[in-house]
C-alpha cells in the first residue's frame, strides 16, 4: 500500500474535504473507491467502528473521522497550512466545523428530506444555522481569509450539494438576498481550480438524491 491511502466513495462529502487537503498541500495518495451498500473488508478492518469512509491511512495506520483526519494532515504536512495561526482563530473555526456538521448540515438535509410539521421545523432551523454561517463570511472571502483552508474545506459540501438538493427536491435553499456572502462563497470556492477538478460528477450526485428523495 502507499504511503498514504485515503478510502472514500465518490459521493461522499466527508472524503472530499480530506481529497480537498491533500491536493491543496501537495501530497501523494492512492485512493481505494469503496461501492456502498457493499464494503471491503479493509474498511471494515480499518475503520470497525463506525465502518463509515473516509478512512486515511498513512504508513499502514489508519485514522477515521474527516475532522480528526484534517488535523493530522495539518500537523504532519506544514506546507500550505489549514488553520488560522492565532489560537483564538483556530478554536472558532473548528467550532464553526463542529456546527457545520452537527447543526447545519443535518437541518439541511431535513428541510429537504422531511415532511410536513418536521420539514417545516427543519427549514426555520437551517435558514437560522445559514445566518449564523453567513456572520463568519463578513469581510471576508473565504471562511479562511483571502484563500481557502479548513473551515471551507469542512463547510465545502455546500458547494457541492446545495444545487443538486434544490434540483432534486425543488426547493431553494440559499437564497441570494438571504445569504448574500455564503451565495458568492459557494461560487469562489467551486472555482478554485483544485475544488473544481475533484468535485463529484453531477449526474451520480443528481442519481443519488433523487433516489434519497424518493426513499
Ligand atoms: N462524521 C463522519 C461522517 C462520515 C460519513 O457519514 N460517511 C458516510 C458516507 S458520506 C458513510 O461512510 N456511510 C456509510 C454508512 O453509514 O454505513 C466524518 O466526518 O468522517
Amino acid at each position: 500500500m502507499a504511503e498514504v491511502t485515503l478510502f472514500r466513495t465518490i459521493s461522499s462529502p466527508f472524503a472530499l474535504r480530506i481529497v480537498w487537503a491533500l491536493k491543496l498541500k501537495t501530497i501523494e495518495f492512492d485512493t481505494v473507491m469503496e461501492d456502498f451498500p457493499h464494503k471491503s473488508a479493509l474498511l471494515l478492518k480499518y475503520n470497525p467502528v463506525h465502518k463509515k469512509v473516509p478512512v486515511f491511512v498513512h504508513n499502514g495506520k489508519p485514522i477515521s473521522e474527516s475532522l480528526v483526519i484534517l488535523e493530522y494532515i495539518e500537523e504532519t504536512w506544514k506546507q500550505t497550512p489549514l488553520f488560522p495561526e492565532d489560537p483564538m482563530e483556530r478554536a472558532t473555526a473548528r467550532f464553526w466545523a463542529k456546527f457545520g456538521d452537527e447543526k447545519l448540515l443535518t437541518s439541511i438535509f431535513q428541510s429537504v428530506l422531511r415532511k410536513g410539521k418536521e420539514q417545516e421545523e427543519a427549514k426555520l432551523d437551517a435558514r437560522k444555522n445559514l445566518e449564523y454561517v453567513e456572520e463568519q463570511l463578513r469581510g471576508k472571502r473565504f471562511f479562511g481569509g483571502q484563500t481557502i483552508g479548513f473551515l471551507d474545506l469542512v463547510l465545502g459540501w455546500m458547494a457541492n450539494l446545495i444545487g443538486i438538493l434544490e434540483e432534486t427536491s425543488g426547493q431553494d435553499i440559499i437564497k441570494q438576498e438571504q445569504c448574500p456572502l455564503l451565495f458568492k462563497w459557494i461560487q469562489d470556492f467551486s472555482e478554485v481550480p483544485i475544488i473544481k477538478e475533484s468535485m463529484p460528477p453531477r449526474d451520480k450526485l443528481i442519481s443519488k438524491f433523487q433516489a434519497l428523495q424518493q426513499a
